[in-house]
């Protein structure tokens, strides 16, 4: 392992245990969040490995972005997980058999059983429900990949874009839902670290695909019609049980029998005190169903589908996703203003819609109730990243970075949510627990906003996580111990990009 000269002999040895996390966690083509929790290709978790590995495997990261894309679909949407055929359903649920249409939707009852004979990923795939990626399909060739869930929506951008694939292995399926698109960000990332011949190759390779995913998020999923896209699911914003999204999830009818027909997995691999409960894992059943059901439609979905929120992170991410494409454009040869122009716009229509001046934050925005949540959570700091902010909103959200509710101290990093509220959790997931690839963002905002000072703060209570505790999946946000998975890899990733 190459350790930077400058490191100390410390420093030194948590650059190399993240160096192994990153290296035991790849599997040839792509890197797995975690062994245990995750063994799949994840979307943005994807994007933040990239940047990690710029520092140690270049060549890593820009297969594992190839992987991804090569599964995005004709429509432009790039899947939230994509599926490792190698990996059955019994090791995560909800996988390819659930996404592809397979399972009990109605009385059929052929899905999948916690000790029941489960097919594979590969076989999950033939009755074909999910589309075929047109990156790898089998026969090469999208438009007779007999796709029943989008069909013709294959659109001229997307279509075009993800036609020729990287030609590695067989196609992978993917899910039918997004994460945010931090993608351009770690491209550029990737490439700004060693702009040589083939690193420009690979962007000549991604700027298409990168173009077609934002499309898709700037058109199909305008459900607002003010120039924001909506989630459509809790897992889209990458905050799973975040409190942002108590009040629209109430509104989700709950059917617990979606419980029986089918298992949890994941509070089986950790305490289940730790993830989310039974009844929000029952309504983002019910929710994915509804969009599965629908065909991965993304028409008339204001008045069929039962949760569309506007997210104050994730817009901000396809903020900063522009910015990154509009330096992309530049090496690729490019117009980049068009995206220099959608930045703009993305950020006016976050402080026209999102911001609240009651709390100085933004709240994510109940399309259908048209309702902000009242939830100050971490994801209405993430705007942040967006250089042109005004000063009095970056002052506002610094405020609150500085409160006592998010408190970034020399020891302690930034919650998920709000310290001082009654149902702020220390364990549970994005209910307070501290999360590394948020930290890494509200670093790298605070930094474009020339606040040095409490982002040398940020790094370093960072970097003492790891350094303490490991490389975990998230971190109690009082003691520092590390909680889910202990060999994380978009810690070791952005650990690595901490210290280089
Ligand atoms: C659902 C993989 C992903 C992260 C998400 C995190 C968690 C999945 C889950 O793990 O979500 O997508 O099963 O809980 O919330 O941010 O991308 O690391």
């Amino acid at each position: 392992v190459d350790v930077p000269e400058h490191l100390g002999e410390a420093d030194a040895e948590t650059w190399r245990g993240a160096t192994a996390i990153l290296a035991a966690n790849w599997t040839g083509t792509h890197t797995v969040p975690s062994r245990t929790l995750y063994p799949h290709q994840w979307s943005w978790d994807a994007a933040f490995i990239s940047i990690g590995l710029a520092h140690v495997a270049p060549e890593r990261a820009w297969r594992d972005l190839r992987s991804l894309f090569a599964a995005q679909w004709p429509d432009g949407r790039v899947p939230h997980i994509v599926f490792d055929p190698g990996v059955t359903d019994r090791d995560y649920f909800p996988g390819p058999t659930f996404w592809s249409g397979g399972g009990p939707t109605g009385s059929d009852g052929g899905g999948p059983k916690p000790d029941g004979d489960l097919p594979t990923a590969g076989r999950a795939a033939a009755p074909g429900g999910l589309p075929i990626p047109t990156g790898r399909t089998a026969k090469g060739d999208a438009s007779t990949s007999g796709n029943r869930s989008i069909g013709p929506a294959s659109s001229g951008n997307g279509a075009g874009a993800a036609r020729s694939g990287n030609g590695a292995g067989a196609a992978r399926l993917g899910s039918g839902i997004v994460q945010p698109p931090v993608h351009a960000v770690g491209a550029w990332e990737v490439y700004r670290r060693a702009p040589d011949e083939a690193a420009t190759a690979e962007l000549r390779w991604l700027y298409p695909r990168l173009v077609a995913q934002q499309e898709y998020l700037a058109t199909a999923r305008d459900v607002g019609g003010a120039g924001l896209a909506a989630i459509v699911h809790p897992w889209e914003s990458g905050l799973d049980n975040s409190p942002a999204w108590d009040e629209a999830l109430a509104g989700v009818p709950v059917a617990v029998e979606v419980l029986r027909r089918y298992a949890r997995r994941d509070n089986q691999v950790v305490s289940s005190d730790h993830r989310p409960t039974d009844d929000d894992y029952a309504r983002y059943l019910t929710i994915a169903l509804s969009y599965r059901d629908g065909g991965y439609r993304d028409a008339d979905l204001a008045v069929r589908h039962p949760f569309l929120v506007e997210c104050p992170g994730f817009n901000a991410l396809r903020g900063a996703a522009e910015l990154a494409l509009a330096r992309i454009a530049e090496v690729v040869g490019a117009d980049p203003a068009p995206h220099r122009e959608r930045a703009a716009s993305i950020t006016r229509q976050l402080l026209d819609r999102l911001f609240v001046p009651a709390t100085g934050m933004f709240h994510a925005l109940d399309v259908r109730t048209g309702l902000h949540s009242p939830a100050r959570c971490v994801n209405g700091l993430l705007p942040l990243v967006l250089p042109e902010l005004p000063a009095g909103q970056v002052a506002s959200l610094v405020t609150a970075l500085e409160s006592a509710r998010f408190g970034v101290g020399p020891r302690m990093p930034v919650p998920s949510y709000d310290r001082s509220a009654v149902d702020f959790d220390p364990f549970r997931y994005w209910r307070g627990p501290v999360w590394f690839n948020i930290n890494w963002l509200l670093r790298a905002g605070l930094r474009t906003h020339g606040r040095d000072g409490l982002a040398d703060t940020l790094r370093s209570a960072l970097l003492d996580l790891v350094r303490h505790s490991g490389y975990y999946e998230y971190f109690h946000p009082d003691n520092g111990a590390g909680i889910g998975s202990p060999a994380f890899s978009w810690t070791a990733a952005l650990t690595l990009d901490l210290l280089a």
